[in-house]
């Protein structure tokens, strides 16, 4: 495993540095004010080559790794939580066609939602199945060369914001777990509809919406892998999809140390600036070893995925610890800012929100203390 970044590593997050501070950072407020889908700078990421990284460039993707990913989501969070969020969730749809897709999906697919600006969701989690992923009701009946889907998913992260999502449905419901499938559903199919979109307390830029299915017909030739294989494929993405999340809480927390920094050499009290003062020095200590300590543990997972080694534990861990050293390190950030932390004219009280949502999405703190534990435990 490595322990230091290469050239071209530092190079990309020098990139992804300078755009974060140009062009994500001035409209984080607005963004989370108006829960508006920041789609301009969407369309900048994908020039950047952000939206491809993971994809080889054949099939319109940057090339790079994990690492390279995590690198920049971590830039971009520190700026601006729900657009990291956006990028690295929308990058499972891709992930997901790469590795399980046929060649004739993977061309089909990956240069529209790599370089083409497109965007992608992944559509596993339903009211009754968030935690409990195998209790997925939706299901997708073959009728002649299609599949028929009816069900109603939920808190889809980029949901209605997207030309392609992949649905997790039974194609056999008899079978459980192993009779379900991964199957994409193009936007505008019809019997595909767009419900509620919800007003969450963070990442509000970050459109997260109900998708509902009523007789919706897609060919079969949409299926991703082998029928009965969807929730194994469900789980190998969440694997992955739980480093990004671990880089976007270390992004948040970082960017939470920034500004404390900042705020400690301005503000002036009893005399001196705060930075002066032992007790909050104290608290910037443990926020930056925390925080270190927290980045190894998301590039040690990072890099295990890239050397094609066993990552699941160790993802697991990483956002396990990386999402709760985010909450812990935006509240004593917001502490250090004192009454102006919580006030909407800095961004600390946004920072707080937004951390949260890392203990709880692509799976909570205690689905990640299961996998763990089964790996400990045996
Ligand atoms: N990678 C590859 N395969 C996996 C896997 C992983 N991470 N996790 C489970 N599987 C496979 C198992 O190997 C098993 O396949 P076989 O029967 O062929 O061996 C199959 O999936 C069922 O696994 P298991 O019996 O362990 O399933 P459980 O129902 O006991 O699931 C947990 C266990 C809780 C760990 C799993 O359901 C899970 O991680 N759930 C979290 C879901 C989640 O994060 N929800 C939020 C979604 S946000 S989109």
């Amino acid at each position: 495993m490595k322990i230091t970044f290469n050239q071209a590593e530092e190079k990309i997050r020098e990139v992804a540095r300078e755009f974060s501070e140009k062009e994500i950072a001035p409209l984080a407020e607005e963004l989370d004010k108006e829960a508006r889908y920041p789609e301009e700078s969407f369309q900048k990421m994908v020039k950047l080559g952000f939206t491809g990284i993971g994809v080889p460039e054949e099939y319109g993707g940057s090339g790079g790794n994990e690492i390279v990913k995590c690198i920049v989501v971590e830039e971009i969070a520190k700026k601006c939580a729900s657009t990291a969020g956006i990028l690295s969730i929308h990058g499972i749809f891709g992930q997901a066609i790469l590795r399980f897709g046929t060649e004739e999906q993977k061309q089909q697919y990956l240069p529209e939602v790599t370089s083409g600006g497109k965007h992608g969701a992944f559509a596993l989690t339903e009211p009754n199945a968030g935690s409990d992923a195998g209790a997925v009701k939706t299901h997708a009946f073959k009728n002649g060369d299609n599949y028929i889907i009816n069900g109603t998913k939920c808190f889809i992260t980029g949901g209605a914001n997207a030309d392609y999502v992949l649905v997790f449905a039974l194609t056999d419901p008899s079978k459980g777990l192993k009779g379900m499938s991964a199957i994409i559903v193009p936007k505008n199919t019809p019997g595909f509809k767009i419900g509620k979109t919800e007003d969450k307390m963070g990442i509000r830029a970050s459109e997260t919406s109900e998708l509902i299915f009523d007789n919706c017909k897609v060919p079969t030739t949409n299926l991703v892998g082998k029928e009965g294989q969807g929730f194994k494929i469900a789980m190998i993405m969440l694997d992955g999809a739980r480093i990004g999340v671990a880089a976007q809480a270390l992004g948040i927390a970082k960017g939470a140390i920034d500004e404390s920094v900042k705020y400690m050499h301005e503000r002036v009290q009893f005399g001196k600036p705060i930075a002066a003062l032992q007790g909050l020095q104290w608290y910037i200590a443990d926020m930056a070893t925390k925080t270190e300590a927290s980045k190894w543990l998301i590039y040690r997972a990072a890099s295990l995925k890239d050397e094609g080694q066993p990552y699941s534990t160790e993802a697991a861990m990483a956002k396990l610890n990386a999402s709760e050293n985010a909450r812990i390190v935006t509240n004593l950030a917001l502490q250090i800012h004192g009454g102006y932390g919580y006030m909407k004219d800095y961004p600390l009280e946004r920072m707080c929100r937004d951390a949260k949502i890392t203990e709880i999405y692509e799976g909570t703190s205690e689905i990640h203390k299961v996998v763990i534990a089964r790996a400990v435990i045996g």
